[in-house]
């Protein structure tokens, strides 16, 4: 029988997302990074499987718990390259402001892109612009193409960006188009979903965020047949270093859904903490948590929006 595994981890999610979500608005994104990385290290436990994080919370030294290179599941195997965000947003949380989720994306081994802690450029369209976006090509021209494609006056457009210092001239020039921008505090995973969802509201996804979220974010964009393409963007000589260090020749390289997520073996798994335009977030009610779920396959180009409502007080 062939088995969907990402639907076992929306349970791992959940937990992670419950417990993160016990934490919002009370300005500990520590605290809440760390809830949410216990309750997954936890329930990743009850799932028969096995894999290597390739995308986790840091290096070995860093990171005690789902620290890259660290095996999970079964000792006797390795099948999977496992991304994880236990908490895609520590910010959002403390602050209480929309876009926080919990999300495991998984490959087969050698699939997912070994993202380094950095920077990347990144453009990102839905399943009707693809193909008229290039991370190359100047604001003006991605936004003429994309309203093209979209059957949209380019005033009608509307780019998601992270609300960052770093994008005031790309935030001026998409403005000058007549285009409008987005900003959000944080989630650039979401983000970069959002424009392959229909009914999103936003149509493009710009700017600079980082590496690991790109890669989660690719598995996505994939199952939902949109486009995303970026770039390493290494901010000094040290960081370059590194990614030679890496064996990762061609820094300057151009990188699409198939460099970040080869193949079809491909599945994402979210759960929403706070609000966002793939998610809800965690509700309570007198004796429910309730969550909100997707479940993407790439190789069946399936998507699952799961509602669960947790008898409580399981998690409290
Ligand atoms: C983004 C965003 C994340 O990091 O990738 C961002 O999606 C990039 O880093 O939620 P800066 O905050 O330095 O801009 C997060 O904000 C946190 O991982």
């Amino acid at each position: 029988m062939d088995r969907n595994l990402a639907l076992e981890f929306v349970r791992v999610t959940e937990a992670a997302a419950i417990a993160a979500a016990k934490w919002m608005g009370r300005g500990d994104k520590k605290a809440a990074d760390q809830a949410a990385v216990d309750a997954m290290r936890e329930r990743f436990k009850s799932v028969d499987f096995c894999g290597e994080i390739i995308i986790g919370e840091g290096e070995k030294d860093e990171a005690p718990e789902l620290y890259i290179g660290e095996k999970l599941g079964r000792a006797d195997c390795s099948e999977l390259d496992i991304a994880v965000d236990p908490l895609e947003c520590t910010d959002s949380v403390a602050n209480g402001v929309p876009n926080a989720m919990s999300v495991i994306a998984t490959g087969s081994r050698g699939s997912l892109f070994h993202a380094p802690d950095m920077y990347m450029n990144k453009i990102a369209c839905g399943p009707a612009a693809v193909g008229q976006i290039d991370l190359d090509a100047p604001a003006d021209e991605n936004l003429k193409k994309v309203a093209v494609a979209l059957k949209k006056d380019v005033s009608e457009l509307m780019v998601v960006m992270l609300d960052r210092p770093r994008h005031e001239e790309l935030k001026n020039q998409i403005r000058k188009t007549g285009a409008r921008v987005r900003l959000i505090s944080d989630g650039d995973v979401a983000g970069a979903i959002a424009p392959s969802l229909p009914g999103s509201g936003i149509d493009l996804l710009m700017g600079i965020g980082a590496s690991a979220e790109a890669v989660l974010a690719a598995v996505a964009v994939k199952a939902l047949g949109g486009e995303l393409q970026c770039r390493l963007a290494p901010k000094d000589g040290a960081q370059k270093e590194r990614l030679r260090k890496m064996g990762i020749k061609d820094i300057d390289k151009k990188l699409l859904l198939e460099d970040l997520a080869k193949g079809s073996d491909l599945a994402f798994t979210a759960t929403g903490v706070i609000d966002g335009p793939l998610l809800k977030g965690v509700r309570y009610t007198a004796d429910y948590a309730i969550t909100h779920s997707v479940v993407m396959r790439v190789r069946s180009g399936t998507i699952r929006f799961i509602e669960t409502h947790h008898k409580l007080p399981a998690y409290q």
